[in-house]
């Protein structure tokens, strides 16, 4: 567990694994992923204002961006094994690293 990113969560009840808070926030996380999809050829632009709200409102540190796309591409690799070929990996690798790179435009 990551425990410095415990305090951007101060509100929760329950940290262990697969509680109902967990759950729901992995959902929303996932759901930006799968907009940023959507719009994987303007990324910069359409999540703006999630770049806003986690730079200025939920004040996160940006260094958190790379450790959340390394779990997300585990996870992956855990539960798709066969899908997870070299090709998927690198892929998926380069996407999320643009998503970190959006995220992080309102940081600079
Ligand atoms: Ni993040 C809320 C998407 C990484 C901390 N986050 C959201 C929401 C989305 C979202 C969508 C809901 C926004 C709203 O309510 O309007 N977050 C994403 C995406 C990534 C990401 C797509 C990276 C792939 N978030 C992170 C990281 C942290 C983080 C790395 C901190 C470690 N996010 C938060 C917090 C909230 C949040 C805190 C508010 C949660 C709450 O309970 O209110």
């Amino acid at each position: 567990m990551f425990l410095s990113t415990k305090s951007y969560f101060s509100h929760w009840k329950d940290f262990t694994a697969g509680s109902a808070e967990v759950r729901k926030h992995g959902l929303t996380v996932m759901q930006g992923v799968l907009r940023a999809v959507d719009m994987m050829d303007n990324l910069n632009t359409s999540l703006l204002s999630l770049s806003e709200l986690h730079a200025f409102k939920l004040r996160v540190d940006p260094a958190n961006f790379k450790i959340i796309s390394h779990n997300i591409l585990l996870v992956l690799a855990m539960l798709f094994p066969d899908d997870f070929t070299p090709d998927v990996h690198v892929s998926v690798d380069k996407f999320l690293a643009q998503v970190n790179l959006a995220l992080s435009v309102k940081y600079r």
